[in-house]
């Protein structure tokens, strides 16, 4: 009896895992998930544009010590919240995670108030 219950519970495991992943393949790239082994960086620049549905985001970034020299590129949200107040033109400082896969997910975003900058 024991051992039986023991075997559908891993059943049980099992088939919630193949579940999440069916679900995972059907979402948006926007996810929530965290990035694995990926490295963080923070650094600062100027909002360019929105991929649509603010799928991402193009911002014109600084230098990134030990990641890449200053150049405009595309980041993706952890989650819409983050980009909801933010326009094109704003200043921001944030901070991100590389993934293995080469996304690039928002972690933290701030913006930076233009009269401080000076
Ligand atoms: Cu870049």
């Amino acid at each position: 009896m024991a051992r039986a219950s023991f075997l559908s519970a891993r059943l049980l495991v099992v088939a919630s895992f193949a579940a999440s992943g069916a679900a995972l393949a059907t979402t948006a790239v926007s996810s929530t998930v965290l990035a694995c082994g990926g490295a963080t960086y923070s650094t600062r620049g100027v909002v360019k544009s929105f991929g649509k549905d603010r799928a991402y985001v193009n911002i014109a970034h600084e230098r990134i010590a030990g990641y890449m020299e200053a150049m405009t590129m595309s980041f993706e949200p952890k989650d819409a919240e983050q980009l909801r107040s933010v326009e094109v033109g704003d200043q921001l400082a944030f901070t991100f995670t590389a993934t293995d896969e080469g996304r690039r997910v928002l972690q933290a975003v701030t913006k930076v108030p233009t009269r401080a900058r000076r």
